[in-house]
């Protein structure tokens, strides 16, 4: 239960097979909606506070969670929409550049719990 609509872990030995790996070709766009999309596990079109807490290793707290929502969240709705997460990541790209903000994103990646091995049985070998 609950498990239906989980996503392939980001991991290295086994690429998810649906879904669109970050690569040096892609827009900064497309690699964002990437992340996005592994963050929003509700598929709702939105993160959370709730998700950001639940997804991201490096969100314990609250407030962590909050500061990180508030650092997309260009609206001040209290969520971010993938609009405002593709639109900080494109000026970001436009202002540090391409690669830097691309290593922002492969950060947050790295920080994604793998929460599905819980849900499914472990095909590691
Ligand atoms: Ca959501």
């Amino acid at each position: 239960m609950g498990c239906g609509a989980s996503k392939a872990p980001p991991s290295d030995e086994q690429p998810p097979p649906m879904e669109h790996r970050p690569s040096k070709e892609d827009t900064i766009e497309a690699v964002a909606i990437v992340v996005f999309q592994l963050i929003d596990v509700n598929e709702d079109g939105t993160i959370d506070i709730g998700e950001a807490r639940k997804i991201l290793t490096t969100i314990e707290t609250e407030e962590n969670a909050r500061d990180f929502i508030s650092t997309y969240d260009l609206d001040r709705s209290g969520m971010i929409t993938q609009d405002e997460w593709v639109t900080y990541f494109s000026s970001m790209a436009e202002s540090i550049g391409y690669s830097d903000a691309l290593r922002l994103l492969k950060g947050l990646v790295q920080d994604i719990r793998d929460k599905e091995s819980s849900c499914e049985p472990s095909t590691k070998a």
